[in-house]
């Protein structure tokens, strides 16, 4: 269990960092009579993840510790300063403010934006969330719909086989497009030490077949890499497609007996020859032959994404056609078969070889009031909240909170977010550090960070009903206690903690409802719980609670500090005898869009002139998101993120490494250092988001970077369904700055 040193103990607990949720050790030592953590190693006794964690779990330690860590909450005065304010003070402050614009605007004047922090913090965002119930508003918003909604899109317009997808370690093909799990740890390699899994995956035979503009560390791996153009997945999908129905290489059984829309889906892709998709795409014709039919003559085999391809617009249509590629080829696990996926801290199912069919994906609940958006299967569409706040009319919103989420950084269009963020009545920021939102904020409220707080493996395993082929491949659990003391001289308090005084203060009670997300794919009733000024739980408490219908009891979980994987013998069930649910091949929408892809002039859409190279996003590997770019052990002195550019190219525009250019687009441009990368296909450059300062610190490129959501513009090319802008293969300029 834990190693004792007469200074130090070592312990095992939960990285909560990424949805990987690594289980790690954690050296933790007194300080002055309060436990702190000095060291973060991989835990070589967990059974799933056996040693392996990444720089930025191994920086939790100076993460918890450092001098930019808040450690009191922050109010802002008129003269724009900031002055400490208790927890206690400052919650009913704010909830006397939310109270009075209710009252004088109504409830949808209040907005809650989570970020990507709260992940693997489930008491925060479900409290957040019942706190907005209780007062009225369905202005809730997550990073999801600036993330990969079509995930969920295509989950409603295509259904889901509820057998669920096979497992990466007997595979003998994987398609991976748009992402680079190896640095990012969560699109479509499984989280556990992928660089080493996909090693062992080649070595045993499976051929990796991915689609990236760029010899990514995942692409260079790849048996099949099209690196084609960027924003042109669509095509190359429906090129697969076509080639796989063609050749009569998809699985005829499986789709007479459980799809629908074959013949109009066939109609549809007929026009993508392999002729065409190579000229439109950029890719050798031979290659996109062999992903066909690598792909489809494979016996396990399963079609993933990552960000590259959602962002780069037709994020739907994308996600969709993967799912139609995935089915076509019968690429999921059948009946008699060994389930993947198997629940532990979520409540048991019984995993059947069937289709769950489409549902509505949007078109209900609140509707925004710019370009026609509604709620959606993925959420409220985050791109439009800054004009949400910015457009004058009844429902206009006032306040923001935004729990451990960075819009300053993360928004699509900087410069409108920060318009926006200037704009409210009330914005509030649960917060560890200063981020640039914080700045902007009247209140940062100093939050308890991951070793501060339990931690538990269930949102690493739930992750997999919002995508194909993500979670844990085993009924792996893990459940730490708090393991260290917040700083001496703090006043630290949980994000739910606060939504609770202040829903105490205003005489009102909470219902707090774990993962609603779920609910479709689970048969137990989801766990729920009442909190009023009569019953304040523990958020240990609230935990059990979210566990209470888990299939391992929390308690059997808590027996293994470092984590156990439990039986994972669960076989998939035959189809029930009167179910009639099939997946959708043609869904409308769907088709019609990919009617529109086929009409655009994609000759003149490829040829800019004005901004000849196109700006593609990658992750960091040491940051995650806007988040650990102050600590120094992750980011080497090099704050920034320099833009990467083909050395060829450089030639072409005469600049060197460490030269300082603009990149413009035809509405805003941002300064950065060029770097040398010469695994970028021509003409095209990448660059990490979530980096700089406010919109008047360019000048501070060197120190905080700069922020690749001011190319954006959320009101010109975006998802009619989502709101998602086009935040990648963006046409820019580069010059070079004397
Ligand atoms: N241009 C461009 N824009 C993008 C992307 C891109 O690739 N390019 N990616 C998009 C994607 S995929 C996402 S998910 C979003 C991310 O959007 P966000 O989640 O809004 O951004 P983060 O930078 O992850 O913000 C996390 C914030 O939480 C704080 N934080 C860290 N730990 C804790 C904690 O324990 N508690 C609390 N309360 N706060 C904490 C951090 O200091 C930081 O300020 O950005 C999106 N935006
Ligand atoms: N180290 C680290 N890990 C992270 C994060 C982090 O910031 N740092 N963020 C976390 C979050 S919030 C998320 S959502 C995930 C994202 O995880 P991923 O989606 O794996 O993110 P990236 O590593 O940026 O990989 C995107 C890849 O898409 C490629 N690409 C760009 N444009 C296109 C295109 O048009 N088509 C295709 N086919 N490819 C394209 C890029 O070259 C890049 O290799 O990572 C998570 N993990
Ligand atoms: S991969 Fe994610 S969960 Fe694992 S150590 Fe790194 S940040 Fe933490
Ligand atoms: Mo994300």
């Amino acid at each position: 269990m834990s190693t004792k040193s007469n200074t130090a103990e070592t312990v095992p607990t939960v990285c909560r960092l990424c949805i990987a949720h690594c289980g790690v050790l954690a050296t933790i030592e007194d300080d002055n009579g309060r436990r702190k953590v000095t060291k973060v190693t991989g835990d070589p006794d967990n059974p799933l993840f056996k040693g392996y964690s990444c720089p930025k779990g191994r920086a939790l330690d100076d993460l918890h510790n450092h001098d930019g860590r808040l450690l009191n909450s922050l109010k802002k005065a008129d003269d724009g300063s900031f002055s400490k304010i208790s927890n206690s003070d400052a919650a009913i402050e704010v909830a006397d403010k939310i109270k009075a614009l209710i009252d004088q605007y109504g409830p949808r004047s209040v907005a809650i934006y989570v970020g990507t922090p709260n992940v693997g913090y489930p008491a925060a965002a479900g409290m957040g969330n019942a706190f907005l119930r209780t007062i009225g508003s369905r202005m809730f918003f997550t990073s999801n719909t600036i993330d990969q909604p079509g995930k969920q899109i295509s989950l409603a317009t295509h259904g889901k086989w509820l057998g669920g997808e096979p497992d990466f370690d007997q595979a003998d093909a994987w398609l991976l497009m748009g992402g680079n799990p190896i640095i990012s740890k969560s699109a479509g390699i499984p989280g556990q030490n992928p660089a080493q899994k996909l090693k062992e995956a080649i070595t045993r035979g499976l051929k990796l077949i991915v689609l990236d503009p760029r010899v990514s560390d995942t692409a260079r791996k790849a048996h099949i890499h099209l690196q084609s153009r960027p924003g042109e997945d669509h095509s190359i999908l429906a090129g697969m497609i076509n080639i796989i129905i063609a050749e009569k290489l998809y699985d005829q059984d499986f789709v007479t007996e459980n799809t629908s829309g074959f013949e109009s889906l066939k109609n549809h892709v007929a026009n993508f020859t392999p002729e065409y998709v190579a000229d439109r795409a950029g890719v050798p014709i031979d290659k996109l032959f062999a992903a066909a039919r690598v792909f489809a003559n494979a016996k396990i085999r399963h079609a993933n994404s990552g960000t590259g391809s959602s962002f780069s617009m037709y994020c739907n249509l994308k996600e969709y056609l993967l799912a139609c590629l995935n089915t076509l080829c019968g690429a999921y696990t059948k009946a008699g078969e060994k389930v993947t996926r198997p629940n532990a801290m979520l409540p048991a199912y019984t995993p059947k070889a069937q289709a769950l069919g489409p549902f509505k994906g949007w078109g209900f609940g609140e509707k925004l009031r710019v370009r026609g958006l509604t709620d959606t299967a993925a959420g409220m569409p985050t791109a439009a909240l800054a004009d949400e706040i910015l457009l004058a009319g009844e429902g206009q919103v006032k306040a923001l909170i935004c729990i451990g989420g960075n819009p300053m950084a993360a928004w699509p269009d900087q410069r409108k977010t920060q318009q926006a963020l200037e704009k409210l009545d009330l914005l509030l920021t649960f917060d560890v550090e200063m981020s640039s939102t914080a700045r902007l904020a009247d209140y940062v409220i100093a939050c308890k960070q991951t070793f501060e707080t339990p931690g538990m493996s269930q949102s690493g395993e739930a992750i997999k009903f919002f995508g194909f082929g993500i979670g844990f491949p085993s009924a792996y659990a893990q459940y730490s206690p708090r393991i260290v003391d917040p700083p001496h001289d703090s006043d630290l308090v949980e994000e739910w903690e606060f939504f609770y005084h202040m829903a105490c203060h205003l005489d009102l009670s909470l219902s707090y409802v774990a993962f609603f997300g779920a609910a479709k794919y689970i048969e137990s009733p989801m766990a729920m719980m009442m909190l009023d000024k009569n019953y304040k739980p523990s958020t240990e408490e609230i935990y059990q609670t979210i566990c209470s219908n888990s299939r391992i009891p929390l308690d059997e979980v808590k027996k293994y500090p470092h984590g156990y994987i439990f039986d994972s013998e669960v076989f998939v069930a035959p189809k029930d005898a009167d179910h009639e649910e099939r997946l959708a091949l043609a869904d409308k929408v769907m088709m019609e869009q990919l009617e529109e892809v086929y009409a655009q002039d994609y000759q003149a859409m490829h040829n800019t002139p004005d901004f000849p190279f196109r700006y593609i996003p990658r992750r960091h590997n040491n940051f995650m998101n806007s988040a650990g770019r102050s600590i120094k052990k992750l980011n080497g002195d090099k704050p920034w993120n320099p833009v990467w550019i083909h050395p060829k190219d450089m030639q072409a525009l005469d600049i060197s490494n460490g030269d300082l250019v603009r990149i413009a687009t035809e509405h805003d441009s941002i300064p950065a250092m060029v770097e040398a990368d010469d695994s970028l296909r021509r003409g095209v450059v990448a660059m990490a988001h979530a980096f700089g300062g406010l919109i008047d610190e360019d000048h501070r490129y060197k120190e905080l970077g700069s922020n690749t959501g001011r190319l954006i513009r959320t009101d010109i090319d975006y998802d009619p369904i989502t709101g998602m802008p086009r935040m990648g293969n963006i046409p820019v300029s580069i010059t070079r700055k004397k």
